[in-house]
């Protein structure tokens, strides 16, 4: 393996080739306060260099191995080194590096990352990034709502597990079970349920429920071990 390898920080970052398994590698005296590009070319004479990989500084000094990256070894390579607090979105996609780099399941090289969901919580990557909740958790605030239904359903803060209370709306007049129950006027998707049960089965714990003056049937309901408070508005009948 060839290595060579250009320093183009400001800093006197200090870069050393070492032997590895697979022949050589770069060693760099990094630090935790900068994050690291490095860019490879098949000739010093060539004037476009290829990203080829980013990593975090260590605390001590750390080692880039090329042949462990999957990158042809006969190469040159350069090291750009970059403070964190002005870290850049090298594949822009609206994370930044750093914190690509701090979650080992992102990319700061592939922007599709930014629109995956790996929590399956309906908050791309992206969005858990621009809301400040975790991507890889589903129930940032651990309140029992999901990340997802607090910033697109709820408007509650998901990162604030006192947040929680919703109130839902029943109504056998004017209400839908296919509403969210958010509302207690239609306005597109939003206004009340029609029934006791798909209400208690939509909301979560420390929610209320508003339940409209009308009859209503006494069905099964689904409360499970939801803590809910029920008000009623008027004269609220239930029957068999
Ligand atoms: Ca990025
Ligand atoms: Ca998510
Ligand atoms: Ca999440
Ligand atoms: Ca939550």
């Amino acid at each position: 393996m060839f290595l060579s390898s250009v320093a183009l920080a400001t800093s006197d970052m200090n870069l050393k080739i070492i032997p590895s398994e697979h022949g050589a590698a770069i060693q760099i005296d990094g630090s935790l306060l900068h994050y690291y590009r490095i860019y490879s070319a098949n000739s010093l004479g060539q004037p476009e260099w290829t990203l080829a990989g980013m990593k975090l500084g260590e605390f001590a000094p750390f080692v880039w191995d090329a042949a462990q990256e999957d990158i042809p070894s006969t190469q040159f390579y350069r090291v750009e080194e970059i403070p964190r607090a002005i870290s850049q979105d090298t594949d822009e996609d609206g994370m930044n590096d750093v914190y690509e780099l701090l979650r080992s399941f992102l990319n700061p090289m592939d922007h599709t990352d930014a629109q995956r969901d790996d929590d399956m919580d309906q908050l791309s990557n992206l969005d858990e990034c621009q809301n400040g909740t975790n991507p890889s958790l589903a129930d940032t605030d651990e309140d029992g709502v999901p990340d997802g239904v607090e910033v697109l359903e709820r408007k509650t803060n998901p990162n604030d597990p006192l947040s929680v209370n919703a109130t839902l709306y029943i109504d056998p007049i004017i209400g839908s079970d296919a509403l969210d129950g958010l509302s207690p006027v239609v306005t597109g998707n939003s206004g009340p349920k029609e029934t006791l049960a798909a209400a208690f089965m939509t909301a979560y714990t420390r929610d209320e429920v508003s339940i409209a003056t009308g009859e209503y049937r006494m069905d099964v309901l689904p409360v499970g071990d939801k803590s809910i408070t029920l008000r009623p508005e008027g004269t609220v009948t239930i029957r068999p």
